[in-house]
């Protein structure tokens, strides 16, 4: 199959330029300036399917670091298969995500792993990795670190929150990135305090503080900062490189910003619904609503302006990439736990659908470039996770993961409009997006035309990641 894309303005993280996208079968076969005959023929009358993109940005297709698609979680599941998340992701945009496969105390690492691949084999649109979450270091999960490079699973996440479930104590995870110095590999890190939070927790329910609105008040800023500066020392005296994964608060950035002006190899990632959402209107909303909204870290005061801050620090390359954390849970069976007591409240949002749009919109408001636009969602991630070039740029011999998004057209979000998430709810319901996704890509395969998934549930492949190229 052979398709040429005529007439869009293709955008890389570095410039944007008027050629046309020869694709040739799974990859890009070459950029060609309108108007020349490169192989010596009119390539629009030997190509298969000559897609007009006129008056449209051609980009990389979107890279989403950080899903969590059928994960248990607060004693349920997240909502979405890889089947249904999948599909969404690519309705939005997305061509590639990495999702966590998970170890919990008295699992062997491996099985953890074979266990997420035998729920993705077969089920995805798009391509997809894992990240490796480590619940349990010992010395059998620290040996298992070597094998899973090997497997192309080469980055890791440890949490400093959640003490009896995924919590790791400093020497552990102090032990786990000596292990990930060694190997090269990448270090992740949940930043949050979990003991001091589970203390708040706590007397929060002893005073019958127990709405969703609570769940914010017993995470602050204070121990996001407080952790990320922790991981970040623990990083520098084990010589790793580390991410921290959903940065949410404006102080814990700043720790992060000032360990990259001395040089340190530390990376930030946050997501739209840090940059868009608030502890006031969406966690503190009437009732039980707030549920809707309780993820962790949570969301930030906008009193406090943390939500802008995070957008210089997306203009500053202080954060190096955006991610959803996608984890949704239904309001009507899953969020309900949580009535009468937010600690019970599973936590995590929908948004794997919606990330290309809604830090699109940043682009319309001017709060960062389009390059930058392409750079957050595609090329860093791919860079970030060992995946580049072949993912996060359109170039010769990448694959053909392609979006071509539409900047006359116009995207609603909300259950019934663009919402393809296996949940009851938007987390984004209501919001407009001066933009829309027009045709996504996968693979030289069209999987979403004018907003309509024509893909299938097997395209999508197991991506065996390289380690991170962004390291020194
Ligand atoms: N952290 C995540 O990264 N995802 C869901 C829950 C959590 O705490
Ligand atoms: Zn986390
Ligand atoms: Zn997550």
């Amino acid at each position: 199959m052979t398709t040429l894309i005529t007439g869009g303005t293709v955008v890389s993280a570095t410039g944007r330029s008027q050629v046309d996208v020869l694709i040739g079968g799974e990859t890009i076969a070459a950029l060609i300036e309108p108007g020349t005959q490169p192989f010596g023929t009119d390539l629009r009358v030997v190509v298969d399917e000559v897609i007009d993109a006129t008056g449209k940005y051609v980009i990389p297709g979107g890279v989403d670091a950080h899903t969590h698609m059928e994960m248990p979680f607060g004693g349920t599941t997240a909502s979405d298969t890889f089947e249904t998340g999948t599909r969404a992701a690519a309705l939005g945009g997305t061509t590639t995500i990495v999702d966590f496969a998970i170890q919990t105390p008295g699992q062997r690492v491996q099985d953890t792993l074979w266990e997420w691949h035998g729920k993705a084999a077969g089920n995805c649109a798009i391509d997809y990795g894992f990240h490796q979450i480590i619940g349990d270091v010992d010395a059998e999960s620290i040996k298992a670190m070597r094998e899973l490079v090997g497997e192309g699973v080469t980055s890791f996440k440890l949490f400093m929150a959640y003490p009896g479930v995924y919590y790791s104590t400093d020497g552990q995870i102090l032990r786990a990135m000596q292990q990930s110095a060694e190997l090269g590999s990448l270090m992740m890190i949940h930043a949050e305090n979990g003991i001091a939070i589970d203390e708040l927790v706590a007397q929060h329910l002893e005073r019958g503080e127990t709405s969703p609105y609570y769940h914010g008040v017993s995470r602050p800023w204070q121990l996001e900062e407080e952790a990320t500066h922790r991981a970040i020392m623990l990083a520098d005296v084990a010589g790793t490189p580390l991410y921290i994964v959903h940065v949410s608060a404006k102080q814990a950035l700043e720790q992060i910003a000032e360990a990259r002006g001395r040089g340190a190899n530390v990376f930030a990632e946050t997501c739209p619904q840090y940059l868009y959402l608030s502890l006031e209107e969406h966690l503190g909303a009437p009732g039980f609503e707030g549920a809707k909204w309780v993820c962790s870290t949570p969301l930030r005061s906008r009193a406090e302006g943390h939500q802008d801050e995070l957008w210089k620090y997306i203009r500053t390359k202080d954060v190096t990439g955006v991610s959803t954390d996608h984890c949704p849970f239904c309001m009507a069976d899953q969020k309900e736990l949580g009535r009468g007591d937010f600690s019970r409240i599973p936590n995590g949002i929908g948004g794997v659908e919606h990330r290309i749009d809604l830090i699109y919109q940043g682009v319309v408001d001017g709060k960062i470039s389009l390059e930058r636009w392409v750079e957050v969602c595609a090329t860093e991630p791919a860079r970030m996770f060992g995946m580049y070039p072949r993912k996060g740029v359109i170039q010769p011999g990448a694959d053909a993961d392609v979006v071509i998004y539409d900047p006359q057209g116009h995207t609603s979000i909300g259950v019934g409009k663009t919402h393809h998430m296996n949940m009851d709810h938007s987390a984004w319901e209501g919001f407009e997006i001066d933009g829309a996704i027009d045709r996504v890509i996968s693979r030289g395969v069209t999987v979403v035309d004018k907003g309509s998934y024509v893909g299938q549930k097997s395209h999508g492949r197991f991506i065996k990641r390289e380690l991170s190229q962004n390291l020194i």
